[in-house]
């Protein structure tokens, strides 16, 4: 992409309005425009990243054996009667009457509506084990949204629904589900601990959160700080193999690690040694949640069992905050100057500056580059404006392109252009064939498998 060609609304001042780094770059490096409190326009740059978090997450629900789909954001209130939540869910949720009267609400979540899906479909055990998900809008009147994307009235949330015939079938699918987030997360550049959590209006019984450690998030957390040291890595797991998938499980929630909602102060002295003792603040990404027969029973979501006997469904939700992530991303990854994308979420893999716009062979060197980076696969965010290189160098530390390629008649002069590196700010020289072939290797293991 050519700058000089893009709509990169980059802002000079802090918005007054903007408490936290996240909600303050994002504004100033054009990526969200606020439409209402808690709603906002995805500009291009936001958008990029939007759509790369969303990637992520497909591809690690598939392999994890997920099956995406689509549900409207506009549900009939009557189904939410069937659950007891339409009374229940109180002002959070936005109601709407259409022309004939009819009550809908802007769904804040899909419980309801995939149990419909499901018990006008399936009637038998040999169609289980069933995981559903979709990707979509959500809409919650929240009495005080904040701090951008982090918390809106309106945001992009994966929720997936596992149905399956008994509690053991649906342990199994609640464990695949922390086990695909953690690589979710891993993949985003982030560590999210799982945190034993409180259910609060979903219901159930086993519930953990994951949590970002950020100085601005909203929860507080106390975990063992043994558990910051857990990686998933490139371990291939085998989903379908129930005992690796509980194991890996049992790793990362046998250190000790809590919210303020279930922390015990007592168990947290007694299991942990001092000096792992940690108390943080951190930002909910996702959260997952086992709940049994509360939606099937109500709702009559039933099949029948090798034996005959018609039992409901063993159910669970599972979510991640798709577009919160893109603010905990940034609480996780800046400095004074900017946003520093890790190499897998960043909306351009690297941005080219032209110090000497104008000049033939500058341009034609630069034009070179960017030809070279996109027969790589390799986006790149071409800088081709009439500027300063300060208020260019400026720019791109605000977007915050972990890789910059300088190029300008001094290098060239030598027959090298510069690699910047955003996150250590340091800089080699190299030809721009050896630079393209750097960020060629960089990038290998951030290429995912497109799911659609
Ligand atoms: N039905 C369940 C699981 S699908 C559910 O709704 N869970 S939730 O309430 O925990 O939401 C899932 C995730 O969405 C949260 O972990 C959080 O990351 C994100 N989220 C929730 N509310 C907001 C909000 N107001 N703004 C941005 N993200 C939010």
């Amino acid at each position: 992409m050519r700058l000089s060609r893009y709509f990169l609304p980059v802002l000079k001042e802090n918005p007054a309005d903007a408490q936290i780094a996240s909600h303050r770059f994002m504004l100033r490096a054009g990526m969200i425009k606020q439409q209402q409190a808690g709603i906002y326009s995805w500009l291009p740059l936001g958008f990029r990243v939007l759509r790369k978090l969303e990637n992520i997450v497909h591809e690690e629900q598939v392999r994890a054996g997920h099956i995406p789909m689509l549900m409207p954001t506009l549900q009939p209130a009557d189904l939410w009667r069937e659950s007891g939540r339409y009374d229940d869910y109180g002002e959070e949720m936005l109601r709407i009457k259409d022309r004939h009267g009819r009550e809908m609400l802007y769904g804040p979540t899909n419980e309801e509506m995939i149990t419909d899906i499901f018990r006008a479909h399936v009637n038998s055990y040999k169609d289980l084990p069933l995981t559903l998900y979709h990707i979509q809008w959500k809409f919650r009147d929240e009495i005080r949204p904040r701090f951008g994307v982090m918390r809106g009235r309106e945001f992009f949330m994966k929720d997936g629904y596992n149905f399956d015939i008994d509690y053991e079938h649906a342990i199994h699918a609640y464990n695949r589900h922390m086990v695909s987030y953690l690589r979710t997360y891993e993949r985003m550049g982030l560590q999210a601990i799982p945190m034993r959590a409180d259910s609060g209006p979903i219901g159930g019984d086993d519930t953990h959160e994951f949590l970002v450690l950020a100085e601005t998030g909203e929860s507080e957390v106390f975990y063992d700080s043994a558990i910051t040291d857990l990686k998933l890595g490139d371990r291939v797991i085998d989903y379908d193999d129930w005992d690796e998938v509980a194991g890996i499980c049992r790793e990362w929630t046998t250190p000790y690690a809590r919210t303020d909602e279930t922390h015990d102060e007592a168990v947290f002295a007694a299991e942990v040694p001092e000096e792992r003792r940690r108390s943080a603040r951190g930002i909910e990404v996702g959260q997952i949640f086992y709940f049994g027969t509360k939606y099937s029973e109500p709702m009559g979501a039933m099949v029948t069992t090798e034996s005959g006997e018609r039992v409901p469904v063993h159910m669970g939700s599972h979510g991640i905050g798709v577009s919160r992530l893109v603010g905990a991303i940034i609480e996780a990854n800046h400095d004074e100057n900017g946003i520093i994308w890790p190499e897998g979420v960043t909306p351009f893999h690297a941005g080219i500056v032209n110090l000497r716009q104008g000049d033939a062979a500058t341009d034609a060197a630069c034009e070179a580059l960017y030809a070279g980076l996109k027969a790589r696969g390799l986006e790149a965010l071409y800088d081709d404006r009439e500027e300063r290189a300060g208020a260019k160098f400026a720019t791109m530390d605000l977007i915050g392109l972990p890789w910059r390629i300088t190029v300008g008649p001094r290098g060239l002069a030598k027959g090298v252009v510069e690699l910047t590196s955003r996150r250590s700010g340091e800089s080699e020289e190299m030809s721009a064939e050896a630079a393209i072939e750097r960020l060629a290797e960089i990038y290998a293991p951030h290429r995912g498998t497109p799911v659609f």
